[in-house]
């Protein structure tokens, strides 16, 4: 019999020390780590680099690299030299302070200058996923009408100059042939390596990360400078970091933990952040964990399902003894999968929640606590989380209802792009409760449970995918004449794009006109978009006055027969 909790392991000397649990906390503690608390004068990129620079700890390894070739390695002297040195190219080029600068590059050392270097001249980065294919990108720097763009000559093929007329300039991390683009690693290196910092304010722009919602495209959601209050804090309390850790976080920034908790919170804690190219293999992966001596790992459950398939036997061939903490988020956690971690690793998942909108962790298991696999955590010191009915009045225990945060926190997002009524619908009861979106129900002791998402957003392997998105897509194509897309629960990516369409006269359905509209929606959206299951209807069900698509009926359907068949 498996135990129902796990205990805390040994980690977790900083929120020991710091933190007596059941006490408030107020995050202006937090404040005397930075540089502005005395110099009054801010920017995301200096206490990233420069702070430790300052420190006397500029050989300490800030970027590790492995993927094709050799490994490479930045130290942060190294780093705020090159970062400088990008933003010198930029500001020639007429970048500065509020411009919007989209960065669409691999996982890559290339991708992390790139950011950092736009945020040190104060401009807004926004990352870009690396597997977006033309039209994704080409809406969203057309959406807040971007003028920069950061890239590799191997992307270009999938970004249409002439459909995108605000963007000024082009830089390429590899020269190519084409000379229209500005090679910024060439320029870069007859620059200087000092650069001025851009000093903003704390509520000043630093990201743009779009997240698509349920109807209508995607949003691009706004976050500012002082969100790195929480980011550090979280980096130091949850993920544990300590000086010497060699941290991995698996996600590309174009998603926002890989921004949040792929560059911000692990360079503000000075720690080494390990960068793999490359795809997903689980031989890949194990390989990046021994050879890196990853310390603290931060992952998503989908990955952590896919290694656990791959067995035993492949893990026990790896020396993995370094790692001591992992962490989890994106989507529900299944306790099997923590189970398998603890049987075979030795340690516990802890689970994370947290959204693109509110800039960083709040709910989480972290390492003093006790872990209740199925349980999302417990909010973190200085969060407070409700569960609220339709009217948005508490439920109690064990009731499940609209999971709900307590305003202000730090790294909350400063606004939702030229859409006031979007940013205003997160707060449906008033300003005092964040409303997420997500249900859920708290137990006796305050752990959380999530039940799953209160609108039609889909969540396939930790990517929240919008149906509307990928509807509009697919009846695009000339065969399809209306189209209804659903998640459908799957044991390995948690759900799975499933379409309903309804096809035009003259076209016969099969495998190949299959294989077809999958393709359509994979070159224009992403390969992460495509459906995995197209299902074909005399008509799709709507509703009566307005006629809009009726999603849950679809999501019926396919859980009735799940019902009938198991
Ligand atoms: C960081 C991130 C947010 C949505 C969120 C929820 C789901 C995130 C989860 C989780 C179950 C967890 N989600 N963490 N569901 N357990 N630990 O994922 O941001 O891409 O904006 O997605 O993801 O539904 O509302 P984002």
């Amino acid at each position: 019999m498996r135990d129902s909790v796990l205990p805390p392991h040994s980690g977790g000397s900083h929120i020991q020390k710091e933190y007596k649990e059941g006490e408030p906390f107020d995050w202006r503690n937090v404040h005397d780590v930075f540089t502005w608390s005395k110099s009054g004068q801010v920017n995301m990129a200096y206490e990233c680099i420069d702070r430790h620079v300052n420190a006397g700890k500029g050989a300490h390894r800030a970027l590790y690299y492995i993927g094709k070739g050799k490994a490479i390695t930045y130290t942060y002297h190294e780093l705020q030299s090159e970062v400088s040195r990008w933003a010198n190219v930029l500001r020639r080029y007429g970048v500065g302070k509020g411009d919007y600068v989209f960065v669409f590059l691999p996982k890559h050392p290339y991708g992390y200058i790139a950011m950092l270097a736009a945020i040190r001249i104060g401009a807004v980065v926004g990352p870009l996923f690396e597997a977006f294919m033309e039209e994704a990108v080409k809406d969203r720097i057309n959406d807040c009408e971007g003028k920069y763009l950061i890239t590799d000559q191997s992307f270009m093929d999938r970004v249409n100059k002439e459909e995108i007329p605000s963007l000024r300039h082009i830089f390429t991390t590899d020269s190519g042939n084409d000379t229209t683009e500005i090679s910024i690693v060439e320029e870069a290196r007859v620059e200087s390596s000092f650069s001025e910092v851009e000093w903003v304010d704390l509520e000043d722009g630093l990201n743009i990360h779009y997240t698509s919602g349920s109807t209508g495209k995607p949003k691009g959601i706004i976050h500012a400078h002082r969100n790195m209050i929480q980011q550090y804090q979280t980096g130091r309390w949850v993920l544990d970091l300590h000086e010497n850790d060699v941290y991995w976080c698996t996600a590309h920034p174009g998603w926002v933990t890989g921004t949040v908790y792929g560059v911000f919170a692990p360079l503000l804690n000075g720690v080494t952040v390990v960068i793999h190219g490359g795809r997903f293999s689980a031989e890949a992966w194990y390989q990046v964990l021994e050879e890196a001596g990853v310390t603290v790992w931060y992952s998503a459950p989908t990955a952590f399902r896919m290694l656990q398939a791959e067995g035993e036997d492949l893990q026990k061939k790896f020396d993995l003894s370094s790692l001591r903490h992992i962490l989890s988020v994106g989507e529900p956690l299944n306790p099997e999968v923590i189970y398998w971690a603890y049987e075979t690793l030795g340690l516990r998942i802890h689970d994370t929640w947290w959204m693109t909108e509110t800039g960083a962790q709040l709910i989480a298991n972290v390492p003093t606590r006790t872990i209740k696999p199925g349980s999302m955590g417990r909010p973190i010191p200085g969060i407070e989380v409700s569960i609220l009915d339709e009217e948005g009045s508490p439920l109690p225990a064990f009731e499940t209802g609209h999971l709900a945060i307590r305003t202000s926190w730090p790294s909350i997002m400063k606004e939702v792009w030229k859409n006031k009524q979007k940013f205003n619908s997160y707060f449906p009861y008033g300003e005092d409760w964040y409303i997420a979106g997500d249900l859920a129900y708290l137990d006796e002791d305050g752990y959380v449970f999530f039940q799953g998402r209160s609108d039609d957003m889909i969540n396939s392997s930790g990517e929240r995918i919008g149906p509307f998105e990928v509807e509009s897509k697919l009846i695009e194509h000339p065969a399809i004449k209306e189209a209804g897309v659903i998640g459908k629960p799957d044991d390995v990516r948690g759900e799975i794009v499933k379409a309903f369409v309804t096809i035009n006269h003259g076209y016969d359905w099969g495998e190949e006109l299959f294989k077809e509209v999958r393709l359509f929606v994979k070159d224009k959206l992403a390969a992460h978009a495509a459906p995995r299951e197209i299902e074909v209807l005399e008509e799709l069900p709507k509703t009566q006055i307005s006629g809009k698509l009726l999603r849950r009926e679809l999501k019926k359907r396919e859980q009735e027969r799940a019902t009938f068949s198991s």
